[in-house]
């Protein structure tokens, strides 16, 4: 359980916030075109309790009590998703427009993302044509709600979505291309800065992205371990922060990159206002092991150059992830120390965990250590200006179905009735004490 010892005071002017994504809360599919995650949900097998998010939480029809919810938790800030299917959808872009309405009626600043994962199912990220439709859907949105919305984020991790969507192919779309999904990095990274200059060509001035981070521990001080674990950090954390923050690869990585990428990285190293971090767990990793490995149901082939390996000694959430605060401290640091002042302002865009209940003390437990290990980070001098909790809502957990609940408010998935946890209130009752 938290300690009753206040979480120390941060700087004036911190964005305290909670996200979400489209598709794993609006529902209302029939209204909108089709995403790769739809066509990759009606696979068999696919999705753990073979459910979709055809309706998730309804969100499109309950958006007046969801932000009321925010409202009620005190939230300065609120970060959603785009559906990129629904705003080609008739009216798509209305939804939009009346959700931000609300938000600035409820004195909660809008901070949308523009992909979240849900591609439209006729485009593909192998597609380099991809990253330009990107910027111009950027730009209609911002033509729409760039009078109230300020700030931006572009993409969520694409990390994790080259990853888990197409290498390992446990996401949409479904790919199992291992090192060959690469060019799907590349042409997010080349999309994000085509959408930072269309976002800055119509007015915006407070444009992040949401990468996924993690620091990568060796497995062992051996040889094999630490350079198996060297260049799991490169892909993982190197391939998406060193584009942007210092306009190149990491060695080792250009080489695996679609043709020569030294014009794209100009586009992609176009400055940002600020990073956003989304942060969970520290990772383990040493030599391949030869085997297969199924790690958390993300199954790991034999062939690839690194193995993941579990983390003992800390408490684990419902979805079997550490919770090593220090690690984001470590994390932040360590960011700060690589890239200098090339490091804008820090966002955290998201952190949280899966557990079940509503008297949810170890979410509570969670958030708390994490806060005071960010405030850590800013005594360290990274200069953090904000933190949103993953996720206001139980919701659709992507492979996951509805079995991970990581919100603040649980959702009854049967008669999509909202209801506080305590973990509501602890963070409603944080953000009154920081403004005190
Ligand atoms: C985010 O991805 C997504 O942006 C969000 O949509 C999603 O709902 C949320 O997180 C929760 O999953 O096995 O200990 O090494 C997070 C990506 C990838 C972070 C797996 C944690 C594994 C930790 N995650 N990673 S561990």
């Amino acid at each position: 359980m938290a300690t009753t010892n206040p979480i120390p005071r941060f700087p004036a002017g911190f964005l305290w916030g909670v996200s979400t994504s489209a598709h794993q809360i609006e529902g209302a599919a029939d209204a909108r075109e089709a995403s790769v995650w739809d066509v990759f949900t009606d696979g068999p097998g696919r999705v753990r309790d073979g459910s979709t998010a055809a309706v998730a939480c309804d969100h499109v029809h309950r958006h007046r009590e969801d932000v009321a919810l925010l409202a009620g938790l005190g939230v300065d800030a609120y970060r959603f998703s785009v559906s990129w299917p629904r705003v080609r959808s008739r009216g798509g872009l209305d939804f939009y427009d009346r959700l931000v309405d609300e938000l600035c009626a409820a004195g909660v600043r809008p901070v949308p993302t523009l992909f979240h994962w849900d591609l439209p199912a006729d485009l593909d990220w192998l597609e380099r044509d991809t990253a330009q439709r990107f910027a111009e859907y950027a730009s209609e949105v911002a033509g729409r709600l760039g009078d109230r919305v300020t700030k931006w984020i572009t993409l969520n991790e694409p990390a994790e979505h080259t990853l888990l969507g197409h290498a390992l192919g446990v996401h949409a779309p479904g790919r199992k291309l291992l090192f060959d999904a690469l060019p799907a990095a590349h042409h997010q990274l080349l999309a994000h800065g085509l959408a930072v200059r269309a976002l800055r060509a119509a007015g915006a001035d407070d444009i992040g992205i949401a990468n996924s981070h993690a620091p990568t521990w060796p497995a062992s001080e051996d040889e094999a371990d630490v350079a198996a674990a060297g260049f799991y950090d490169a892909l993982l954390n190197g391939m998406f922060a060193d584009p942007l923050l210092l306009g190149r690869y990491p060695d080792g990585i250009g080489e695996l990159m679609p043709g020569d990428v030294e014009a794209d990285l100009k586009v992609v190293a176009e400055p940002l206002d600020w990073y956003g971090i989304n942060y969970y767990a520290p990772t383990s990793v040493g030599a391949p092991q030869g085997t297969e490995i199924d790690f958390g149901g993300v199954r790991m082939p034999a062939e690839l150059p690194f193995s993941v390996r579990v983390i003992e000694g800390h408490p684990v959430t419902d979805f079997g992830w550490p919770v090593v605060p220090e690690a984001l401290t470590e994390l932040l640091t360590a960011f700060r120390a690589r890239y200098g002042d090339r490091l804008p302002p820090v966002v955290v865009t998201e952190n949280g965990c899966a557990y079940d209940g509503l008297d949810d003390r170890d979410r509570i437990t969670y958030l708390d250590g994490h806060i005071r290990a960010l405030h850590r980070a800013v005594e360290a001098g990274v200069d953090v200006r904000g933190y949103f909790v993953w996720s206001l809502l139980d919701n659709f957990e992507w492979a996951e179905g509805y079995a991970r609940r990581f919100g603040l408010v649980h959702v009854d998935f049967e008669t999509l009735e909202r209801t506080p946890k305590a973990s509501y209130g602890w963070f409603g009752e944080l953000l009154r004490e920081q403004r005190a």
